[in-house]
């Protein structure tokens, strides 16, 4: 008999959000039978679309097609939620640097590919973002801190920026960096954290189907706090391996140090894998409180993504896999 086996991720219908929510505006509009305003409509929109191009060439190419094979078991965060309760040190370390992060210039912005490939190159945002094909995910995310959302990211698979760089062979891991620039970044003034912000994966990590290369939000490009330009995304990890504003994307073959294991290491590791029953030192991570409500809900092993994952990690039992 074909039994169908239910994902982890996979959910009762009733408890996610409808996709009309993420339906291009003027579609809807046109399916709602909107059809004497329509004639309004035209000029408006493509008069704010030559405006947004203007600012950001790729303004167009939101919202993107939603891939229905990420499905959540939960509702989709706020859009205010998501973008104004922020980790962003190098904006401030509280949550509230929304605001500070508006000083971040993101154009023009290059991204450069180095170390342990066939041969290192520099690529402009603008013209990488057009080289991929973009689409929108619906992830939960899980901090470190016990909070956690489910966000609608707009990006490409980080497998496809990975064949792009060309890697080595030889190559076993891949470092992100985000930006340094102290005058804009007051958190990068002081000089007691180990600047620039860095974290990595190993390739077989950067090539699983989740690792995702995020460039917009809710429909949008993405918000500067958030890490506009690009950022990436691996929902099975927690929120500090998943490296904001990226400008270099390093090939190696030694293990990464990222920039909370050299702060801390007693407390954060490499892997950094979502799992319930391995707690902070200084707190359990049992449950995790959902921004936008006052829930707390259980957290799942690899955040709900075991079955994507869990092969990743086959005969590490001996490696300190989770924190
Ligand atoms: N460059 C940089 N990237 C970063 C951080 C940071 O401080 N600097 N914080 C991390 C942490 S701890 C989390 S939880 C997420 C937060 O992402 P969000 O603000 O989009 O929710 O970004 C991660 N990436
Ligand atoms: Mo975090």
């Amino acid at each position: 008999m074909l039994v169908k086996r239910r994902r982890g991720w996979e959910m009762p219908e009733r408890s996610a959000t409808p996709e009309s929510v993420y339906l291009d505006r003027r579609a809807l509009l046109k399916a709602a039978g909107f059809g004497m305003a329509a004639a309004a409509v035209p000029f408006a929109a493509e008069e704010a679309a030559a405006q947004g191009a203007a600012a950001d060439p790729t303004a167009g190419l939101y919202p993107a097609r939603q891939n229905m094979r990420y499905r959540l078991d939960r509702a989709v965060t706020p859009e205010k939620d998501a973008t104004s309760y922020n980790n962003f040190y190098e904006f401030g370390s509280h949550k509230g640097i929304a605001g500070a992060a508006q000083a971040l210039k993101i154009r023009p912005w290059t991204i450069a590919f180095e170390g342990m490939v066939e041969k290192p190159v520099t690529i402009d945002f603008d013209d990488l973002v057009k080289k991929m094909p973009l689409e929108e995910r619906l992830y939960r995310f899980r901090c470190v801190e016990a909070w956690s959302m489910a966000v609608p990211w707009t990006g490409f698979p980080m497998k496809a920026m990975v064949e792009f760089a060309r890697p080595l062979a030889s190559a076993k891991y891949v470092v992100f960096q985000t930006f340094m620039d102290p005058k804009v970044a007051p958190g990068q003034r002081q000089s007691w954290y180990p600047w620039p912000y860095t974290d990595g994966l190993t390739v077989a990590e950067a090539t699983n189907e989740l690792a995702f290369m995020a460039t917009g939000l809710y429909g949008k490009p993405l918000p500067k706090q958030n890490g506009a330009p690009i950022r990436f995304v691996t929902p099975w990890k927690y929120g500090f391996k998943q490296v904001k504003s990226i400008v270099r994307v390093e090939f190696t073959d030694k293990r990464p140090v990222g920039y909370w294991e050299k702060l801390q290491s007693s407390e954060y590791g490499f892997w950094a894998n979502v799992n319930p029953k391995v707690s902070h030192p200084r707190w359990s991570q049992a449950t995790e409180r959902v921004l936008g409500s006052d829930e707390r809900v259980p957290t799942l092993l690899y955040n709900g993504y075991e079955e994507f994952v869990a092969d990743l990690y086959k005969g590490m039992e001996n490696e300190r896999l989770f924190a």
